[in-house]
C-alpha cells in the first residue's frame, strides 16, 4: 500500500519509538501534536511552536469550513501556506467537534447536518465532503475519516450503532481519497468501553485498510482509570507496523500510560487552554501562577529546558502577568506548556530507545502530584 513509512526503531515493552516519515518532514514518534483549530496554535507564533520542538500539528475542518472556509484556504494557497507552517498538518475530520460545538446537529447514513456556533448557518459534511475539504482544500498530509463518537457513558446498542455506522463511513471516505502519495488517510476506531465492540471496530477498519489508525471515543468522561482499561487491550487490535493514534488526549500522566500501552501519537488543546488559563505544567504536576505563594519567586519554571518561556522569565512575573490579565502571560504558558509537552514525548522517546521505560513511568508518577 502507498503512505508514509513508518519506521520503528525500538520497542521496550508495548511502547515503541520510530519515525513517520512524511512528503513534509518526519515525524518522531511517540509525538504530541499542538492544537491549531482556526489555523493558529492559540496565542504562539509557528516559530515558537517549531522551537518547541514539535513535528507536526493538528487543524479542524469544523472550524475552517465554517470560518474562513475551506474554499478560501485553498485560492490562498492552502492551510501550510496560509498559516506560515510549512511542516506536517493533521486535520480532524469535523464529526466530533460537530457534536461538541454546533447548536444542534443531526446524524443520518449519509451526513451529518448542523448549525455551526458562529452564526446559526446550515452546513452538511458528509464522509465525501470531509475528505474533499481536508486532502483538496486545506492540503492536509494526514487526513482522518469522518465517524460518530458517542458520548460516555453509553448503552451498548447505541456504541454499536455509532461504531457501525463509523465503520461504512470509513469505507467512504477510503473510496473519496483513493491512492494518493503524499497525503496519508487513517481510519478511526471507535466503540466506546466494550471490549467487543473495539475489535469489531479494528477488524473493518483493517479490512478496509488504512495508512495509520486512531483510537476514538476517548476521554470522554470514563476518567484516567477508565481509559486505562481500555488501551489494555484496543492497541493490540490495531496493526503493529502503523501508527496508532489517541485523539484529543491528554494529560502528562495519561500519554505516559498510553505510551506504555503502544500508542505512538496524541492531540490535546490541554497545554495551550490551560496555559490560557494560568496553568503551568511541570515534572512536579501543574500549578497556577496566580497563587500568591508565586508573587516572590524568582526562579523561572525550568532553568534546564531550551524553551525561553521555560527558562528566562522568573515564576514572580509569570505570576504578575497573570494575575494583570496581561496577553503576554497566555503567551509564555501555552509556549511553556507546549515545550514541557515535547520535553515529555523527547524523553519517552529516549526511555523506550534505552530500554528503560517502566523506570521513567515510575519515576515520572512519583514526582507528579496534583497542584
Ligand atoms: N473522533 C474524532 N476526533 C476526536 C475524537 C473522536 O472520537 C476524540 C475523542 N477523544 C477527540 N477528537 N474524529
Amino acid at each position: 500500500m502507498a503512505g508514509f513509512p513508518f519506521t520503528i526503531a525500538a520497542t521496550d515493552g508495548e511502547a515503541r519509538t520510530g519515525v513517520l516519515s512524511t512528503s513534509r518532514g518526519d515525524i518522531r514518534t511517540p509525538a504530541f501534536m499542538p492544537v491549531g483549530t482556526a489555523a493558529t496554535v492559540k496565542a504562539l507564533t509557528v516559530d515558537q511552536v517549531a522551537q518547541s520542538g514539535a513535528d507536526i500539528i493538528l487543524g479542524n475542518t469544523y472550524h475552517l469550513m465554517l470560518r474562513p472556509t475551506a474554499e478560501r484556504v485553498a485560492r490562498l494557497g492552502g492551510l501550510h501556506r496560509f498559516m506560515r507552517w510549512e511542516k506536517p498538518i493533521l486535520t480532524d475530520s469535523g464529526g466530533f467537534q460537530v457534536m461538541s460545538l454546533s447548536k444542534i446537529s443531526k446524524v443520518k447514513e449519509d451526513a451529518v447536518t448542523f448549525q455551526s456556533h458562529l452564526d446559526g448557518s446550515r452546513h452538511v459534511l458528509s464522509p465525501e465532503r470531509s475528505i474533499e475539504i481536508q486532502a483538496d482544500l486545506l492540503g492536509s498530509d494526514i487526513v482522518m475519516q469522518l465517524d460518530e463518537c458517542v458520548a460516555w457513558p453509553a448503552e451498548e446498542a447505541r456504541a454499536a450503532e455509532a461504531m457501525r455506522l463509523s465503520a461504512r463511513w470509513a469505507q467512504r471516505c477510503k473510496n473519496a481519497f483513493g491512492e494518493r502519495d503524499t497525503q496519508a488517510l487513517f481510519g478511526i476506531q471507535q466503540g466506546s468501553t466494550f471490549e467487543a465492540l473495539r475489535r469489531e471496530s479494528a477488524d473493518r477498519l483493517i479490512e478496509i485498510g488504512f495508512d495509520g489508525y486512531a483510537i476514538g471515543g476517548l476521554a470522554v468522561g470514563e476518567g484516567h482509570e477508565g481509559m486505562v482499561e481500555v488501551l489494555e487491550y484496543a492497541p493490540a487490535m490495531l496493526p503493529a507496523d502503523r501508527p496508532r493514534y489517541l485523539m484529543g488526549v491528554g494529560k502528562p500522566i495519561d500519554l505516559v500510560e498510553a505510551v506504555a500501552r503502544g500508542v505512538d501519537m496524541f492531540d490535546c488543546v490541554l497545554p495551550t487552554r490551560s496555559g490560557r488559563h494560568g496553568q503551568a505544567w511541570t515534572w512536579e504536576g501543574s500549578v497556577n501562577l496566580k497563587n500568591a505563594r508565586f508573587a516572590d519567586d524568582d526562579e523561572p519554571l525550568d532553568p534546564t529546558s531550551d524553551v525561553p518561556a521555560s527558562r528566562d522569565y522568573s515564576k514572580a512575573y509569570l505570576h504578575h502577568l497573570v494575575k494583570s490579565e496581561e496577553i503576554l502571560g497566555q503567551v509564555l504558558l501555552s509556549w511553556h506548556n507546549i515545550g514541557f509537552f515535547q520535553t515529555l514525548m523527547v524523553q519517552l522517546r529516549a526511555a523506550i530507545a534505552e530500554g528503560r521505560l517502566d523506570a521513567f513511568r515510575r519515576e515520572f508518577k512519583a514526582r507528579q502530584r496534583i497542584g
